[in-house]
């Protein structure tokens, strides 16, 4: 059955458009549209009568299987009032089309061959996506580079399973030692290919996300004054008076193709105010679950520490010539001195490798799950190899080649995949 749903969001917009697909969808379109566009692939300025008035619209259809979904579809562009768009909608409804459900379209993509799961979802991705790196690593799922991937490594585990097949059916001594030879090596490769996609999670979280920084140190260094200037706005309250930032407070700033996520927090001090260590607990927990401390001083820094960096600021009344150290670097919030150079150093910290750029990472969560559960039982399967059966090694190999193939969805169950497209929202 032909399903219809408003693709565009739900509002007031110059256009809207409405798709449709299904075998008949194009038969319902021609009962509306006229004049009906001679050939399919051009969009056809017409007239779309839904009965109460007559919408000025565009048309363009699409002929199966040369169509998102691989079924005939018909695309209408309206003016974009909720009023046309639901008049438009009941009227195909009256001619024979069906609501779509969240994510049908995408659902009957994969399901006629148009694109696999993974390459779905990689749309997706790329609607969300709120910067450029996050873009580009949902371009990467789309041109189908994780799909291409998998499906290699499933490949090798069949040619495994195939070569371990063999044994059992000629279990002599020679050819089982041999086997579980070959079969201790491949499955090391296999492994160690799994764990450098596994070992993208962070920046892919980092493209799709952003850096959490939070901005730690003493009282009255200048937090907040760094913030705002990161900002280039007045965000947070700046004063002399010590402790004058007492909850923590975020802002986001996106520096090139990524997002910095700051969090100001208290100064760090001992205190007998109740609230002011509230504060201070939230400033540790906000540090503790960073990428980036930027530890504020007016002084000497303190010794390197993970994932910390000193920025020695009030540089305008202190000589900090005399550090050089690569965990360090030198502003002043208050003339905005040093603030572009901070950024720059952030970005060079957490994206500026090839990876990265490239958009070659793991930022779907799902995707991650099957590449773990891939790995857990290979890794269980080397655990065990010579205290078990070849036959239960297989098994590994074969739940491992089961967990990879969920990615591009060839082996994704019915409930998976309906569970799957549901989160995806109507019209997509
Ligand atoms: N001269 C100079 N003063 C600065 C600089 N940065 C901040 N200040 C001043 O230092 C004082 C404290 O600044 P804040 O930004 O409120 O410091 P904070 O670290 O957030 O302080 P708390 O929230 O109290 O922990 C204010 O008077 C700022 O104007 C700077 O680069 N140079
Ligand atoms: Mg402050």
């Amino acid at each position: 059955m032909s399903i219809v749903a408003l693709s565009t969001p739900a509002g007031r917009s110059a256009v809207a458009v409405v798709r449709m697909s299904g075998e008949n969808s194009i038969e319902i379109a021609k009962k509306v549209f006229s004049p009906f566009p001679s050939q399919p692939n051009f969009l056809k300025v017409g007239c779309l009568d839904v009965g109460e008035f007559v919408e000025r619209a565009m048309c363009v259809y699409f002929v199966a299987p040369k169509s998102f979904t691989g079924e005939n579809m018909v695309e209408f562009h309206c003016h974009g009032g909720m009023a046309i768009v639901n008049r438009v909608i009941e009227t195909l409804l009256e001619k024979g089309a069906r609501m779509a459900q969240n994510g049908e379209f995408s659902k009957r993509a994969f399901i006629n061959g148009k694109m696999n799961l993974s390459e779905t979802e990689g749309v997706i991705e790329m609607i969300d996506a709120e910067t450029i790196a996050a873009v580009k690593a949902g371009e990467n799922l789309l041109s189908n580079n994780l799909g291409k991937k998998s499906v290699q490594l499933q490949d090798k585990l069949l040619d495994l399973i195939a070569k371990t097949e063999v044994a059992l059916d000629y279990p002599e001594e020679d050819l089982e030692q041999q086997t579980l030879l070959q079969m201790q090596k491949e499955t090391q490769s296999i492994l160690a290919e799994i764990e450098k996609l596994l070992s993208t999670v962070k920046a892919g979280r980092i493209a799709k996300f952003g850096i959490d920084v939070a901005i730690a140190g003493d009282t009255n260094v200048g937090k907040s004054s760094l913030l705002n200037a990161l900002l280039g706005f007045d965000r947070a309250i700046v004063s002399a008076t010590a402790g004058t930032t007492r909850d923590t407070l975020d802002a986001q700033v996106v520096y090139k193709d990524t997002k910095f996520n700051f969090v100001d927090t208290a100064g760090l001090r001992q205190t007998d105010n109740e609230i002011e260590q509230l504060g201070i607990d939230r400033a540790k927990k906000t540090m503790k679950d960073a990428d980036l401390i930027l530890y504020v001083v007016n002084g000497q820094p303190l010794e390197k520490q993970e994932k910390t960096l000193y920025v020695l600021n009030k540089s305008d009344q202190i000589d900090y010539s005399n550090v050089v150290r690569d965990d360090c670097i030198v502003t002043s919030a208050k003339n905005n001195v040093g603030i572009e150079e901070l950024k720059e150093k952030i970005y060079q910290m957490f994206c500026a490798d090839e990876i990265y750029s490239s958009g070659q990472m793991l930022t779907n969560a799902r995707h991650v799950d099957c590449l773990t559960r891939a790995k857990e039982k290979l890794q269980s399967l080397l655990d065990n190899l010579y205290d078990t059966t070849i036959d239960c090694s297989a098994l590994s190999l074969r739940d491992s080649w089961s967990a990879l193939g969920e990615i591009t969805g060839t082996t994704a169950t019915e409930e998976i995949i309906d569970r799957i497209y549901s989160k995806f929202c109507l019209g997509k």
